[in-house]
């Protein structure tokens, strides 16, 4: 691609030649994965989540129109957070290349639109909740390494791409040499790579699992009975009845695991309170610890999802800790807040019922929790769904009222109390031929937590309801299996329903309700194929 220019005559100036369109922009791209490359490692060597990149994208999530949010969960499911980062990750790509466009005609340009992304970057850094001073080192040094690299690699092409340059004084061209070029960009590229892997070493380096070997098997006083022979259908395809903590359900609004400490961290009782409490975790596990084995929801559950669990869970009681800090009259929510920013809010009623359970949890499963579940420490409260009462990485507990304070999902459209809605799933379904028909077999869960479930039945295309053969009894605040044959199925496609009674002998509405604002209601239903 080299230009022969001999024929002109010498002395002519040319007009500085623009570099070709596709060098300028992946001059663009390069110069921001630089930034990006270098933000995630200062990130990391400060143990801050002071990452720009996901500091924009919690920035974006916080200020998502619920209507948005809808959709990308309805679209993308629990996957919305990849999909979130990979549509920032184009984004940044276009915006990338549009920078090198125009600093391919003007460097000022150029920098000015490097420099207007750091900003950004720096913004949401800023206005994350979990940012400290030393937090906003990773987005400025990223800014300094983003015009760095764009100015380094201009010139390295400008060198390349004789036409760019000024002829020298004998009117011969430079030499052409991409290699110039090449060389700068591999260098760039790589620099990057490394600097992200790099960072994202450093960054988790916080030594979680050192930190969980300190908080270790438990001792609580009181122990729970092993789960009754009986408790699940796992042979017939059911779930089991404790699920494993690597399959329970996760919802994080924050894009990145808050990475604790046990040294590190502590937590603030304060607000309407005779008494201020501030708790270490050997503050925590020198109390009096218990055992309870508690049914999670989420109110995003939808008929039949995933996002429902069951734990077996050691922890201190909250009420005991509040009654040492002596909640004031008039205080009627509990506004707690995690290290990551989100807060809950949970009715001081609920948690101060003496036999509620409530409880500041640091054990799941006979483990201390995992970080994605809120190490070292997460609030529950059976019955109460995880967004007003389930807060991980707990840090800060205030008293308050619910006219003061808004929880972090009250102004995106949801309620601000949540007690969770009886409800049954049909989780499984096969057949078999027996006589002239099939016998299929349903499996599911139905839970009501802190009332408890006594029965469930089923019914195939709106026939008669049919009581399901309960499984053994696994206490009120957990959910209970269930598992039907139903005699006698013509081959072909079937509608299979189910609805549970609880304890009070409450039958499970069939009101369809979706989960927006306060859970979802109606019976599950699903298609069979039968033969
Ligand atoms: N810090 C923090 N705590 C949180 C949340 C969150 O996004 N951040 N989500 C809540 C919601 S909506 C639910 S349903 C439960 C889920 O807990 P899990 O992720 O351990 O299953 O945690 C609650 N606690
Ligand atoms: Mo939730």
């Amino acid at each position: 691609m080299s230009t022969d220019v001999r024929d002109r005559p010498s002395t002519a100036v040319p007009a500085p030649h623009p570099l070709p369109r596709r060098v300028g922009a992946l001059i663009g791209v390069l110069a921001v994965a630089a930034a990006l490359g270098v933000a995630h490692l200062a990130a990391g060597l400060v143990q801050l989540p002071s990452s720009p990149y996901l500091a924009v994208g919690n920035a974006f999530i916080d200020l998502t129109p619920p209507w948005l949010k809808t959709f990308a969960v309805d679209q993308f499911g629990t996957n919305d957070k990849t999909a979130l980062l990979t549509g920032m990750a184009l984004v940044l790509v276009a915006l990338g290349a549009g920078v090198g466009l125009l600093a391919r005609c003007d460097t000022r340009l150029g920098v000015a639109g490097v420099v207007v992304l750091g900003l950004v970057g720096l913004v949401a850094v800023l206005t994350r909740p979990d940012t400290t001073a030393v937090g906003v080192l990773a987005p400025l040094v990223a800014l300094v390494a983003g015009v760095g690299a764009l100015l380094w690699l201009l010139h390295a092409a400008r060198t390349s791409w004789p036409a760019a340059v000024a002829r020298t004084p004998r009117g011969t061209v430079l030499p052409v040499s991409r290699r110039t070029f090449l060389g700068t960009s591999t260098a760039v590229a790589a620099g990057a790579g490394v600097a992200t892997v790099l960072g994202r070493a450093a960054g988790s380096s916080v030594d979680v699992a050192a930190a969980q070997a300190r908080v270790g098997t438990l001792t609580p006083v009181t122990t729970l009975p092993a789960v009754p022979a009986g408790a699940d259908f796992t042979a017939d395809g059911g779930l089991p009845f404790i699920t494993p903590n690597a399959d329970f359900y996760r919802i994080d609004t924050a894009l990145s695991v808050p990475r604790l400490s046990a040294a590190d961290w502590s937590l603030r009782i304060h607000g309407m309170v005779d008494r201020e409490i501030t708790l270490t975790l050997d503050d925590l596990l020198a109390r009096e610890l218990v055992e309870q084995r508690v049914t999670f929801t989420c109110v995003s559950y939808d008929l039949g999802s995933n996002l429902v669990g069951t734990a077996d869970w050691v922890g201190v009681s909250l009420r005991d800790v509040l009654l040492e800090a002596g909640v004031q009259d008039g205080a009627d929510q509990i506004f707690s807040t995690s290290v990551d920013g989100f807060t809950a809010s949970t009715p001081v009623d609920t948690v101060m019922e003496p036999d509620r359970g409530a409880m500041l949890a640091v054990n799941m499963n006979g483990e201390p929790l995992p970080a994605e579940h809120g190490f070292p420490v997460r609030m529950l409260v059976p019955g109460l769904f995880g967004f007003v009462s389930a807060t991980k990485w707990i840090v800060d507990i205030e008293l308050t009222t619910y006219a003061d304070k808004q929880a972090y999902w009250t102004p995106r459209g949801w309620s601000d109390h949540g007690p969770v809605k009886q409800a049954s799933k049909i989780v499984s379904g096969s057949s078999v031929a027996s006589g002239s028909g099939f016998t299929t077999t349903l499996t599911g869960a139905a839970w009501d937590q802190h009332t408890g479930i006594t029965g469930v039945e089923v019914r195939l295309d709106d026939g008669p309801w049919q009581p399901a053969r309960m499984g053994a009894d696994g206490g009120r605040d957990a959910w209970r299996m269930w598992r039907a044959d139903l005699t006698g199925v013509p081959a072909g496609e079937h509608t299979a329903q189910c609805r549970a009674t609880n304890a009070e002998g409450t039958q499970q509405t069939a009101t369809p309700a979706p989960p927006n604002p306060d859970g979802a209601t109606g019976w599950h239903t699903v298609r069979v194929k039968v033969g």
